[in-house]
């Protein structure tokens, strides 16, 4: 990687970002300082082995001094002190756009209110499945900045980017990039629905090529002149999900029956759909061994995963839906396959999302309404006719057990952040996968 500007730098929030800002300054022999609002930010440790002296109390008077502030993805940019040093003239700027400014590599960029991580994966082992080499990063946990170490000639940075991301970064040149799909998130994080839309859409700012969603309007870049492809259900879509003849469609030809498919769900078949067109565009012809790889694909842990089933009773961990999009689509997605028969187990905190549009799902699917945490009476709320309110994840499941017969499916896909009763949503799926392996 190039040697950067000699700029005065701060590093705000010393989580994963945080660190590997530290790292990539510090390795090129920059200077920077980092304030956490923590009293022991997560990172601290490892930094102090770089430089003991770099970690320095929140200060909002002293951020006006630094040239730069490298701002972590966790931290609002409205904050006062940021928003005061923005006024002042100190730019503002996160680890992507870093990345952005040192990287060689092309980049295929993702984002979306769902099915983010899945995609990248993906489109990582479809690189690797067609003989490229591929790098993964961004928000799916390995920052983007720890990509540059590894790049060589040939390769293929793949970066799942969040809004929060997006919000500060500028000169980012994705190859291709996309929206997969906007549904109400991080309401606590933005005015309104639409500031929410505008930070996604950035990703759009500078791509050369540009993948949408054919059914999900907003998507669709506000620019003219674009080059654009479409995935979707309907037939129009340059790569098509046909429900009705169950294929997999390429350009009006047929690349795989749907049920060849192991990712389970519409909704994953679309995800396979946008990362077929995500390496179209970046010229990867989509041939034998790359349609085997996509076939292959399990998906990630706590994304509709399939726990056990246990006295015929089908247990779906879907931890990881952490907003109404996802539930919605895990519920559409299995209801026919167990006949409407779902026993849902949901809630948590919203996040200040409206959660009333999963009213129509559940009032059509599912059988049983078991609702817990910071937001589940509001969605207990949604179909009081069988909904039950219970106090933890092991009562939930006990509940479970005794609503379900023979057949049906039991979903766990809360709608909600896990924060408010469990470190992640990794832990909530773990621990309802121990509940249910007991049983
Ligand atoms: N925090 C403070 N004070 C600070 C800094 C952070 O309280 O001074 C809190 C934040 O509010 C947040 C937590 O600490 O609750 C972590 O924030 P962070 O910015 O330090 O996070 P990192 O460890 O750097 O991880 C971030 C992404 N996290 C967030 O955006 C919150 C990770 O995505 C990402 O994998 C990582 O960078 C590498 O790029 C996680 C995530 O939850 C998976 N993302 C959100 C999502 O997917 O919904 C956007
Ligand atoms: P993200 O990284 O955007 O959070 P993930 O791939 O981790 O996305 O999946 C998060 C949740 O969204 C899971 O519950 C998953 O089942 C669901 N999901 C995945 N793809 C889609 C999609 N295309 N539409 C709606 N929900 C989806």
């Amino acid at each position: 990687t190039q040697a950067i500007d000699n700029k005065n730098r701060l590093i705000l929030g010393l989580g994963q970002t945080g660190l590997s800002v530290a790292r990539y300054l510090s390795a090129q022999n920059q200077p920077f300082k980092v304030m956490d609002t923590r009293t022991h930010p997560p990172g601290a440790d490892e930094l102090a082995k770089i430089d003991k002296d770099a970690l320095v109390d929140w200060n909002g008077q002293k951020m006006l001094g630094y040239d730069q502030l490298v701002v972590s993805p966790g931290i609002a940019v409205t904050n006062p002190d940021i928003a005061r040093a923005k006024d002042f003239g100190v730019e503002i700027v996160g680890d992507i756009e870093l990345f952005a400014q040192a990287n060689t590599t092309p980049v295929i960029a993702i984002t979306g209110s769902n099915g983010k991580s899945t995609v990248t994966e993906l489109v990582g082992l479809l690189l690797e499945a067609s003989g490229n080499k591929a790098l993964v990063g961004g928000n799916i946990g390995m920052p983007a900045l720890e990509l540059l170490q590894h790049s060589e000639k040939d390769a293929v940075s793949v970066l799942e980017l969040s809004s929060f991301q997006l919000e500060t970064t500028y000169t980012l040149q994705p190859a291709v990039a996309t929206i997969l799909n906007v549904s109400e998130d991080h309401l606590d994080r933005y005015a309104d629905y639409k500031e929410y839309v505008e930070a996604k859409q950035r990703i759009f700012n500078h791509a050369k090529k540009i993948v949408v969603n054919a059914e999900d309007e907003v998507t669709q870049p506000g620019r003219t002149g674009a080059d654009v492809t479409s995935f979707g259900f309907g037939s129009k879509s340059d790569w098509q999900v046909d429900l009705k003849n169950g294929a997999l469609v390429g350009h009006h030809k047929k690349l795989m029956s749907l049920n060849e498919l192991t990712l389970q769900g519409a909704h994953n078949a679309l995800n396979v759909a946008a990362a077929f067109a995500l390496l179209d565009a970046v010229g990867i012809p989509i041939d034998e061994a790359v349609i085997q790889s996509a076939k292959h694909y399990a998906g990630m842990p706590h994304r509709s995963q399939l726990v056990a089933v246990k006295n015929g009773v089908t247990f779906i961990n879907d931890s990881k839906a952490t907003n109404v999009g996802a539930t919605v689509a895990a519920i559409n997605s299995f209801a026919p396959k167990f006949n409407h028969k779902i026993v849902l187990i949901a809630g948590g905190d919203a996040k200040g999302s409206d959660l009333s549009s999963l009213a129509d799902s559940i009032n059509k699917h599912a059988k049983t309404l078991i609702c817990f945490g910071k937001d589940g009476v509001e969605i207990a709320s949604l179909a009081q006719d069988r909904s039950v309110i219970v106090e933890n994840l092991s009562q939930a499941v006990e509940q479970a057990v005794a609503s379900s017969k023979p057949g049906d499916c039991v979903l766990l896909s809360p709608a909600c952040a896990s924060w408010d009763m469990f470190k992640n949503y990794i832990e909530r799926g773990e621990q309802f996968e121990q509940l249910v392996e007991a049983l």
